[in-house]
């Protein structure tokens, strides 16, 4: 029986996760620390907890005490870091909360792990490590800053991040590292590409397209939508890091990427020209539209759902050109592959926020209208 502690798992990427693994892994046992920040959302996990194999706790990965305390009541195995603020253009506005969790978060959840685990010395000073355990990092491609038209990220890539959101990022990495190098910690870092699919914020590109095209709002593309991002679904995702977690070598860091390289304008049109197929073949999807207006058919119309609802709008600061990942090494090591096809995980994603208003509703229902209005007012 492995007990995992998984921070920021009611977000986005470690929600998925924990539903992945508890599902494949029979002998395990969750705790997950996650402070419900705009971003965290307990309905999204709502169906996972509150049995003996899931426990949610509210809290701050930068609390110390609360670590300890945690550490000491649960004997964890694994711990499986997600907490993060993850929104680029958030960190542009308000860097230093970035740095907070980030950075020191990362490196107050090392320690706690450290303080549990370590139990004595070497003959060099060195300390030694409980068997079987193993820190595992959540990172990103952006730790790698941009690329140019050719070439892919390798994990010999020197990092040179470019946003807050990154250089908070990379400095987890680094600290990570140095844990790994002075004190012998058993660790494991992923860096991987652009995710989607359920339960995906809408402030990030996919989802807050599908909500404005169901709104009947505008789409923002920054700059003229040529920036190109690799995008991964995210239970691939979830796979990969199950596997590094379990089977990855110690001290090891993996690039994890779907080999599926897109410019915004072209995930914007696709996203448009999907939701128009899925509402002409199945009319009862047209139900969740903002705009009733009905056709000579009676039926609600979808004519306007085109190309023209694309805006060009004020490009995003310092933003990076192109990310494409080189998953060799995963792939290699530990026989990972992208199971799913964009094309597929584009209408399973598409479908599921059909399906799922209700989430999207409660999710928007606070800061986000402030947020939204802020972001695109003057762009
Ligand atoms: P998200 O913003 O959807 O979720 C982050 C979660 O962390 C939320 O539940 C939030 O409440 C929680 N959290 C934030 N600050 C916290 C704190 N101080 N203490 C405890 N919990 C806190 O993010 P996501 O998209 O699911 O990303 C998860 C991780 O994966 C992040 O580390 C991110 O950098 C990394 N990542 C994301 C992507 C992507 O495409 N989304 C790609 C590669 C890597
Ligand atoms: O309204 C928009 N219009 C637009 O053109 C938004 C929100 C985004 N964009 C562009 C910016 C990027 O080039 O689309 C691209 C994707 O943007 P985001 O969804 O904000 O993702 P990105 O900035 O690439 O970062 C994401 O992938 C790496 C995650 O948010 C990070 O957490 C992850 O590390």
């Amino acid at each position: 029986m492995k007990t995992y502690l998984v921070t920021g798992a009611a977000g986005f990427i470690g929600a998925n996760y924990i539903k992945y693994i508890l599902a494949k892994h029979e002998d395990i046992k969750v705790v997950i620390l996650d402070a419900l920040t705009y971003a965290g959302n307990l309905g999204t996990i709502a169906k996972d907890v509150d049995n003996e194999r899931c426990f949610f706790i509210k809290g701050n990965i930068c609390d110390r005490e609360l670590a300890d305390r945690l550490f000491s009541e649960y004997k964890f195995d694994y711990i499986v870091n997600f907490a993060a603020e993850s929104h680029v253009d958030r960190s542009i506005e308000n860097p230093q909360l970035f740095l907070q969790t980030n950075i020191l978060g990362t490196q107050n959840l090392l320690d706690a792990a450290r303080r549990a685990w370590v139990t004595g010395k070497d003959e060099n000073g060195y300390p030694t490590w409980r068997k079987d355990v193993r820190y595992h990092q959540v990172s990103t491609d952006e730790v790698y800053g941009s690329l140019g038209e050719e070439g892919f990220f390798t994990e010999e890539t020197p990092l040179c991040p470019h946003s807050p959101y990154s250089a908070s990022k990379t400095s987890a990495d680094l600290i990570v590292m140095a844990y790994r190098d002075t004190y012998k910690m058993p660790v494991t870092i992923t860096r991987c590409s652009n995710n989607y699919g359920p339960y995906h914020f809408p402030e990030k590109l996919i989802p807050l397209i599908i909500k404005n095209i169901l709104e009947g709002k505008r789409l923002p593309v920054y700059g003229n939508g040529t920036n190109v991002r690799d995008w991964l679904y995210v239970e691939d995702h979830c796979k990969a890091i199950d596997l590094v977690v379990r089977q990855g070598k110690n001290g090891e860091i993996y690039n994890v990427g779907g080999h599926n390289e897109k410019q915004n304008i072209e995930i914007v049109k696709l996203t448009i020209a999907t939701i128009r197929r899925l509402m002409e073949e199945e009319p009862a999807y047209r139900k969740v539209l903002k705009k009733k207006e009905l056709d000579e058919n009676g039926e609600i119309r979808i004519d306007w759902i085109n190309d023209s609802l694309i805006t060009f709008v004020k490009d995003r600061l310092g933003h990076d050109q192109r990310y494409a990942i080189d998953p060799t090494k995963i792939t290699r090591e530990l026989g990972w592959t992208p199971e799913t096809k964009f094309e597929d995980g584009i209408v399973k994603t598409i479908i599921w926020y059909l399906n799922n208003q209700d989430w999207v509703k409660s999710v928007t229902s606070g800061d986000y209208q402030n947020y939204y209005e802020n972001m695109y007012k003057n762009r």
